[in-house]
């Protein structure tokens, strides 16, 4: 309904500018290797745009010199220069109509991702599934890592003077609190938990999980931030939100998270919904695997998800 004939654009960001591990621009690569794109159009999706013409922009970024430390900020002008491209770039996919697959690359890039698809979509909401809530803002953030500060970002939650004299002043906050919901947390910072309870922001845990299921968990989720299901939807999918057992390849995995099948079910409903617009597959690492298969593991997880986000297993 709200996607142009099933078309898709895939962008490629190969960036590690977010935090500290070597790796993680790789991701893409892998992804795209082991046949992204054949999968995605072999559910019946057109593989449109991008640079060439096949359906796939594949970025590239450098290193802006001297990027010291903005406060607690590491590299924030290398993050700030490749969030406002990816930012642009995804923005000319929604509005064309497609929708927008971002595979990453560090979580710092939903800065842009999410800024781009909700340019084109105002109204619509976002799901955010990681074992993080990466809702500290410059000053809360104890790691000063990026990739742990895009929600803060895209909320405006950072204190305006703060972002005002930053390199990050091209950020518009572009999403309510009422709009966001959360599933898979297990590792949050205190500041995040003082902000998820001030905003009262949709957050269902590992504990909500085991609690209620992951079937009653997606649709409360989505009643809080879609209840009049008339809302697109934006997935931004972290892969340490699965249990390290599926996707060991991550920089910050965390025992105890969800299962492959429980990743799954919540991109199928997604799916379900027909309301996708805009998706992220983050944090894929391939140098952090300690063998081959556990890199092939993490990489077939995270193709998984994207076929079952885009409708692979509905009938
Ligand atoms: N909360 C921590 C930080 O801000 C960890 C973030 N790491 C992530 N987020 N992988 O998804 O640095
Ligand atoms: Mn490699
Ligand atoms: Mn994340
Ligand atoms: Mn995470």
């Amino acid at each position: 309904k709200f996607i142009k004939n099933k078309e898709i654009t895939v962008i490629a960001a190969p960036f590690s500018g977010g935090q500290p591990r070597g790796g993680v621009e790789d991701g893409p690569d892998h992804l795209l290797k082991a046949g992204l794109l054949n999968q995605v159009r072999n559910l019946g999706w057109k593989t449109v745009g991008g640079s060439t013409d096949t359906g796939l922009t594949v970025m590239s970024f450098t290193k802006p010199p001297n990027d010291t430390d903005v406060g607690k900020m590491k590299q924030p002008r290398y993050v700030s220069n490749a969030t406002q491209t990816l930012y642009k770039e995804t923005a000319k996919v929604s509005k064309s109509g497609a929708l927008s697959l971002l595979i990453g690359g560090d979580h710092s890039l939903a800065i842009g991702s999410v800024s781009g698809v909700f340019e084109a979509h105002p109204d619509a909401c976002l799901l955010w599934i990681d074992a993080h809530a990466d809702l500290n803002t410059p000053e809360t953030t104890e790691s000063g890592n990026l990739h742990g500060c895009p929600v803060s970002f895209l909320l405006g939650l950072a204190k305006s003077a703060e972002m005002e004299d930053s390199v990050f002043r091209w950020v518009k906050p572009c999403l309510a609190t009422g709009r966001l919901a959360y599933i898979g947390l297990r590792d949050l910072d205190a500041g995040e938990r003082a902000f998820i309870r001030e905003y009262n922001i949709a957050a269902y845990t590992m504990h909500h999980v085991d609690k209620f299921g992951i079937g009653r968990v997606v649709e409360m989720a989505l009643d809080r931030i879609n209840p009049d299901k008339a809302r697109p939807i934006h997935l931004s999918f972290d892969v340490d939100a699965l249990d390290p057992i599926y996707t060991p390849a991550t920089g910050t995995p965390v025992r105890g998270g969800l299962t492959l099948r429980e990743g799954c079910y919540i991109c199928e409903a997604v799916a379900e919904t027909g309301a996708l617009v805009g998706m992220d597959l983050v944090e894929t690492n391939p140098a952090l695997g300690s063998t081959d298969q556990a890199i092939q593991e993490t990489v077939s997880a995270g193709l998984s998800l994207v076929r079952c986000a885009l409708g692979e297993t509905l009938l």
